[in-house]
């Protein structure tokens, strides 16, 4: 199914009225703090942010997985669904891979096909943390770590076979996520694993094409719970610092324990240039999966607000020097109105970081203002932005409130119609 030019312009001339309204007077008040609301507008519609192969079907858990129907069952399909969500909103013009789920047969095919859409491919993903039929060896007991050469081997090959597909796509980036680690204490030489994954780590990173990066996950538990062989961003800055000016960290907003301080994490990777991409999605306890911003909407504009400090030069090349990409699957929502609620919330993030008031930002900080930076930060995170996004679709040919014409159109229904209630998406 396609979402037409026509329908979205019916749509956005339907609310057209209410939304010039609210958005002339929201632009009045920014233009009044001194604002370019045009850049603003520019900025936000330019910022692109990767839909992950893998969040397009029900996510599961161990215990039960309910499914929605209409799931794309094919890599085409995938490409078609990100594709929906790119016309609705304009923002989700790239698809990350995940091999083996995704493997494409015909590459060439595949790339006109995202090309069609208006999709590029964003950062490739490798997965030794399950195994597949036919496979040599197990990955119970680690992949790139794993005491046994034989397993490193083919946890190594699988990650350069990775590299060959992404580069036939037009894929500049390998993301490495490793579950290697233990469960219980004792049962792993923790500092010969965190070595072995290095040199490991070390192959891979020969294999890569000079335009190419590797970006480094971490996560601090689950699967394993006892220790994990990159459980930090320390770990990670590690691994990217001895491999090379190619590999960098990639924060997964979900993989840090609870209360840790994210957005000054972002601002050490920055100053060390080693900030390679993000994983978005929230989590209130352990969870990576929640949608991003349902749960601490605050958080993600602080971050935000560290990354335009720390980029507040190059903004507009933002989508091409971090990998952006939304990381989660969860079990109850359409994933693709949970999609397009991920972006708005990121954008929305991005927007109230645009809005902050940087020099008396700064003037609050130099003379040790605490109360005047709160000030400041609140006026910018208490400001309703979402009218500014809605321009900014508009503009962009997308819809002005996609979630309404994703409903009005029965998206679902249609999908449900062509492709019916059983299938599954690959994946988890
Ligand atoms: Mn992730």
């Amino acid at each position: 199914m396609r979402v037409t030019q026509e329908q979205i312009q019916n749509h956005n001339e339907s609310v057209a009225g209410s939304h010039e309204r609210v958005f002339s007077a929201l632009a009045e008040q920014i233009g009044g703090q001194g604002k370019d609301v045009k850049k603003m507008i520019s900025q936000i519609a330019a910022f692109q942010v990767a839909v992950p192969s893998w969040a397009l079907g029900a996510g599961g858990t161990r215990f039960g997985r309910f499914s929605i129907g209409g799931e794309p069952g094919t890599l085409e399909e995938k490409i078609e669904d990100v594709g929906l969500l790119h016309a609705l909103n304009r923002s989700s013009g790239a698809i990350s891979l995940h091999i083996p789920w995704d493997i494409p047969e015909d590459t060439a095919a595949i790339r006109r096909l995202a090309d069609e859409h208006g999709l590029v491919f964003d950062a490739m993903n490798s997965n030794t943390f399950q195994d597949q039929t036919g496979q040599n060896c197990s990955y119970k007991f680690g992949s790139l770590s794993h005491t046994d050469a034989a397993v490193r081997k083919q946890a190594i090959e699988h990650n350069i076979e990775v590299i060959r597909y992404g580069e036939a796509l037009g894929s500049k980036a390998l993301t490495v996520w490793l579950a290697d680690g233990s469960d219980f204490p004792g049962q792993q030489n923790l500092r010969k694993a965190l070595g072995r994954t290095r040199e490991s780590l070390e192959q891979i990173y020969e294999e890569l094409p000079a335009d190419w990066r590797i970006l480094i996950e971490y996560k601090p538990y689950e699967p394993n719970f006892y220790s994990m062989v990159i459980p930090d961003w320390g770990t990670s800055f590690l691994l990217a610092s001895k491999l090379g000016e190619k590999a960098s960290t990639l924060v997964d907003l979900g993989h840090h324990l609870p209360n840790t301080n994210i957005e000054q994490i972002v601002a050490t990777l920055m100053m060390e240039n080693k900030l390679g991409g993000f994983h978005f999605n929230d989590s209130k306890y352990g969870d990576d999966d929640l949608t991003t911003g349902s749960v601490k909407p605050f958080q993600l504009f602080l971050i935000f607000n560290e990354l335009i400090e720390g980029f507040k030069n190059t903004i507009e090349t933002l989508t091409a020097d971090v990998a952006w990409m939304i990381d989660a699957s969860h079990n109850v929502k359409d994933p693709l109105e949970d999609l397009l609620q991920s972006v708005e919330a990121i954008k929305t993030a991005f927007a109230k970081a645009l809005l902050v008031d940087r020099t008396k930002l700064t003037e609050a900080q130099e003379t040790n203002d605490p109360a005047l930076a709160q000030e400041v930060l609140q006026d910018a995170f208490q400001t309703d932005v979402r009218p500014l996004l809605r321009e900014a679709r508009i503009q962009s040919k997308g819809a002005a409130n996609p979630i309404h014409l994703y409903r009005d159109l029965q998206v679902r229904e249609q999908l449900i119609k062509e492709r019916g209630t059983q299938t599954v998406a690959t994946g988890l």
